[in-house]
């Protein structure tokens, strides 16, 4: 086992790894940077390194400094939590080159799931179902029209470089199609460096549906379940929860069972999520994996009893996974939701400031995941999220009771946050009944 770790992240996922390593007895060194130093969750580490400036990509970003932040600090291992560097496929690959365990898949796991068409070639042999599309990239507008003709309108045009919905345009004919693939490519270039796009047939109002996984170095993979995440504006997640409501059963074996299949032929290791898109006819589709740990994972921990970091720290020094798939159970219902220091009456723009007064809700079954107390200072630099208050009750009608009863407790006052958004949603109707998909909070609660 690791003596000492590096946490190479910031706020509550920081704080979150440095609790899991406090109480397997392993040793923490905390990277901040300047705008960060002096944080409260610091303390908690065995000691903690400035690495740069506020900008992330002179501090967090900055694999040269992480790197010698954690020669200096003699640690063996490095956890990114999400975000930052998690996904880097460079930096994992340095991190093996300088000898120090890099907490999550190998690098060539993670570039061969980064790429959109790589990662569905691998779903293809784990027989997982895709959406109808082009096999590949799309290299000419004919192509495109052609596979176009063939799946039938509305498609969907993707970067294959991209993730979490930025670069895609949706086409709905001939015409649309031929702009938006010039746009989407122009705009792929931009934002990751490759302009390569691929075609699928548009899922109208899907739900977004993810079952978590977590594989050892010998081979053995197990799913933990699965969450929704269909409570999403703008390609940002406000609510998720586990298990998903209104998926029969089977459907459920069934998604679980193919995320195994496709994180086997992957060679992945580590914790990561395989995320798919369901229609009205709980038909679900393959759509990526996040190789990661992702900010939603306490609701999979709340019904299954696991905790997933310290699972991961322990997969990385080579143990194997403690449990046999049918020993793995989903109790009860959790929801979780994201306590974002945004401005709802300004179009949810970042609302920095000194949290003047803050009361947060407790009593049985509530957890507040969080790095931030009263006098804390939101700074404008790194994203919104304040907190994620999660619930977790024998049956989803309990949980959203409980959670209507912390947001009306909860007290947050000097930034504006998303609590009034939440407490809107956990009232709607397509929300308490199950019946959410994707576009649910744009198109019912009037919020763009
Ligand atoms: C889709 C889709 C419908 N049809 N693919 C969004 C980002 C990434 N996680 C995958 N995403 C989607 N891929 C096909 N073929 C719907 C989504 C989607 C979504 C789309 C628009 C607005 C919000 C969305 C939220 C989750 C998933």
């Amino acid at each position: 086992m690791f003596q000492r770790i590096l946490v190479a992240n910031r706020g509550e996922i920081a704080l979150r790894i440095l609790r899991a390593c406090r109480e397997m007895g392993i040793e923490t060194v905390a990277v901040c940077s300047e705008a960060d130093r002096g944080s409260d969750y610091l303390k908690l580490a065995s000691e903690s390194i400035c690495v740069g400036p506020a900008q992330a990509a002179g501090s967090y970003l900055l694999i040269k400094n992480i790197i010698s932040a954690a020669e200096i600090g003699n640690v063996q291992a490095i956890h990114p939590g999400y975000g930052f560097l998690s996904e880097n496929e460079h930096f994992a690959e340095v991190c093996r080159s300088c000898n120090i365990d890099f907490i999550g898949p190998s690098s060539d796991a993670m570039g061969k799931l980064g790429d959109k068409i790589t990662a569905k070639e691998i779903a293809k042999s784990a027989k997982v179902n895709l959406v109808p599309g082009s096999e590949g990239l799309i290299e000419s507008e004919e192509a495109a029209l052609a596979i176009a003709a063939k799946i039938g309108y509305p498609v969907l045009i993707k970067a294959t470089a991209g993730g979490g919905g930025k670069g895609m345009r949706v086409a709905r004919n001939d015409i649309s199609l031929k702009t938006g693939l010039k746009q989407a490519a122009v705009e792929a270039e931009k934002a990751f460096n490759n302009a390569g796009v691929y075609l699928e047939k548009y899922i109208e109002n899907p739900r977004h549906v993810e079952v978590q996984i977590i594989a050892d170095l010998h081979g053995e993979v197990v799913h933990l379940w699965e969450r929704d995440c269909s409570s999403q504006r703008r390609h940002q997640k406000l609510i998720e929860e586990s298990p998903a409501p209104n998926l029969p059963q089977a459907v459920r074996e069934d998604i679980c069972k193919a995320a195994v299949r496709l994180i086997k032929v992957a060679n992945y290791t580590n914790a990561g999520t395989v995320e798919f898109i369901v229609d009205k006819d709980n038909k679900f589709y393959f759509i990526e994996v996040n190789a990661r740990i992702q900010v939603e994972h306490p609701v999979t921990e709340m019904v299954t009893g696991i905790d997933l970091i310290q699972q991961q720290i322990r997969v990385a020094s080579g143990e194997p996974l403690p449990w046999k798939q049918k020993a793995i159970p989903c109790n009860g219902h959790a929801i979780e939701v994201r306590i974002n220091a945004e401005d709802p009456e300004n179009d949810f723009r970042g609302s920095p400031g000194r949290i003047t007064k803050l009361r947060v809700p407790g009593g049985h079954g509530v957890r507040w995941d969080s790095h931030v107390h009263e006098g804390y200072v939101v700074g404008p630099y790194y994203d919104s999220m304040i907190g994620k208050l999660i619930v977790h009750k024998p049956s989803r009608p309990e949980a959203i009771a409980c959670m209507k009863r912390c947001l009306d407790e909860f007290v947050v006052e000097g930034i504006k946050t998303t609590i009034p958004l939440l407490k809107r949603i956990l009232n709607n109707s397509a929300f308490v009944e199950g019946r959410m998909d994707t576009t649910f909070i744009e198109q019912h609660l009037l919020v763009k």
